[in-house]
């Protein structure tokens, strides 16, 4: 068979229709494959940036780079890409590259099971489809923690999780709780800091802070990005951004490297210099070391915090009433809304989706004692199922974008396999995971993430889940697949 025919009579399906699921759809298309369905378990593309609509909602990775690489955008407003600039930037994409039609929408995948060679999905409504290759791009970040919190359903107020934001209610003059200190209940609490007539940030742990600059572009600079290409190509790759890359994820990996002193200097000038309370900057005081959570990035939040309204509440949360947040000096702190800025179970991936695998080898039992996959992307006996943003991969402060991109370009080159007709079955051997397991969790015990902290990194464990490695060796590995690692059938 040659691999046009072979393109053109595989059955693919895409789970998802957020970035990497779109990516996928773009890429398959591009190259000719003609049987292409995308599930989408909401009504619109975008994934996490469609779901998270809180005010202050950016990305933290400059704009131009957070962009796919064959859609470079003149027209990004600053630095760091709002949030809904995103969602639009997406759905504009999904349009021009024509895959809107090869989307079912409010169709949510609930069963994936292989049997005689073939994946049989399912969604909630019923639908069947039958494929020969799956690719999954569910994202990391979507099922929502929820604290248990004794309470929490007296409220009389308006509380939500921060990425089911209700827009209904009213923000200005409120008196607004924010629990939880990650990206997340910084940016609304930078966002909210002059809006609310009471803002309260219930702090368990201190975060590190990374300033950043996030100026608008002015219309010169858009303009001059419009007229010339090899500006806004340059944009996307400027080298400055590269170098930081690299100079944190080396950091990441060695955390007694000249690259984390200096991280660990800049934030801790920053806590020093811009905060000048020195009861509330000891509140604001980490004693764990920079990047073990993920480092957030923010040019506001200490002048946030230092607002009228503006109070950082470390009294642990003892319950939620009627009225507000009692904590544990007894206060009881009267609020209208509150916002569980308290993270995802980053351990979800597919899942709750019924994955079943070759010789009904379920996706939960293989999982059990936590979520792995050669190179985030292939499991032994769940062959043709291929993730992008799966477990393991270098999702960190950098563009998971450019990561699914390289991801992509490392999964076509396992379809070639299939569709040029040399094998019917490709997943990786069971050894070739084991043995990339074991190195990865060596590793990951010796970078920053593993130093001593409680992170949505950490797997049951308490072992980091995430690449352990450089940057550069992510890309050397998604340059070229090992064959020799694969079973090709
Ligand atoms: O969630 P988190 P997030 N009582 O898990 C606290 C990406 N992202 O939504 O540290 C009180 O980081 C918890 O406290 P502790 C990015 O990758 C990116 O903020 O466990 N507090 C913590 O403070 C990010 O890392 C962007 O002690 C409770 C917070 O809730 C990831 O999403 C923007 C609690 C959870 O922090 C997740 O960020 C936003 C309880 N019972 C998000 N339970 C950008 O690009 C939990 N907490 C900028």
């Amino acid at each position: 068979m040659s691999s046009e025919a072979g393109r053109e009579s595989l059955r693919v399906v895409v789970i998802g229709a957020g970035m990497a699921g779109m990516l996928s759809a773009i890429r398959l298309k591009e190259s000719g494959y003609k049987n292409i369905k995308v599930f989408e378990k909401a009504d619109r593309v975008g994934g996490t940036w469609r779901e998270n609509t809180y005010p202050g909602l950016t990305c933290d990775v400059p704009s131009h780079a957070y962009t796919y690489s064959f859609e470079p955008n003149p027209d990004w407003s600053h630095i760091m890409p709002p949030g809904a600039e995103i969602q639009s930037y997406f759905e504009m994409v999904s349009r021009k590259y024509g895959i809107l039609p090869l989307i079912e929408f409010n169709q949510e995948i609930v069963s994936c099971a292989y049997r005689d060679g073939v994946w049989q999905l399912a969604t909630k409504s019923g639908q069947k489809t039958t494929a020969d290759i799956v690719i999954a791009a569910t994202g990391v970040l979507h099922v929502p923690r929820y604290p248990h919190i004794p309470g929490i359903d007296d409220f009389e107020g308006a509380l939500f999780h921060t990425s089911r934001w209700d827009h209904q209610v009213p923000l200005d003059g409120m008196r607004i709780g924010v629990i939880g200190t990650g990206s997340t209940g910084v940016q609304i609490v930078s966002a909210l800091c002059k809006r609310a007539s009471k803002l309260l940030h219930f702090q368990r742990t201190p975060q590190w802070i990374m300033p950043i600059e996030n100026r608008p572009f002015t219309e010169a600079e858009k303009e001059a990005f419009r007229s010339d290409y090899a500006l806004l190509k340059y944009m996307q790759n400027e080298p400055e951004y590269l170098a930081n890359v690299e100079r944190f994820t080396n950091a990441i990996v060695n955390p007694e490297s000249p690259e984390m002193a200096e991280i660990e200097a800049t934030v801790l000038h920053n806590l020093e210099a811009n905060v000048t309370d020195p009861a509330l900057r000891e509140k604001l005081r980490p004693n764990y070391r920079a990047a073990c959570k993920r480092l957030i990035f923010s040019p506001d939040f200490y002048h946030a915090v230092q607002q009228p309204a503006v109070e950082v509440i470390t009294d642990k949360i003892s319950a939620i009433e009627a009225k507000g947040v009692r904590t544990a000096d007894g206060k009881l702190h009267e609020l209208d809304v509150i916002a569980l800025a308290t993270g995802f179970h980053a351990d979800r991936f597919m899942r709750p989706m019924n994955i079943v695998g070759r010789g009904g080898i379920a996706l939960n039992d293989f999982w059990a004692d936590r979520p792995k996959a050669h190179l985030a992307i292939s499991m032994p006996d769940f062959p043709n199922f291929f993730m992008l943003n799966g477990p393991n991969g270098p999702v960190g402060n950098f563009s998971l974008i450019d990561i699914a991109e390289q991801q992509w370009h490392y999964i076509d080159q396992l379809l070639e396999q299939i569709a040029s007709g040399k094998c019917r079955e490709v997943c990786v051997k069971k050894q070739a995971l084991e043995d990339f397991d074991a190195a990865r969790i060596d590793a990951a015990k010796k970078t920053i993430f593993g130093s001593g902290c409680q992170s949505w990194y950490l797997d049951d464990n308490g072992v980091p889940a995430t690449w352990p490695w450089t940057q550069q060796h992510f890309i050397d590995e998604m340059s070229e697949p090992k064959f020799e690692d694969y079973e090709l059938i």
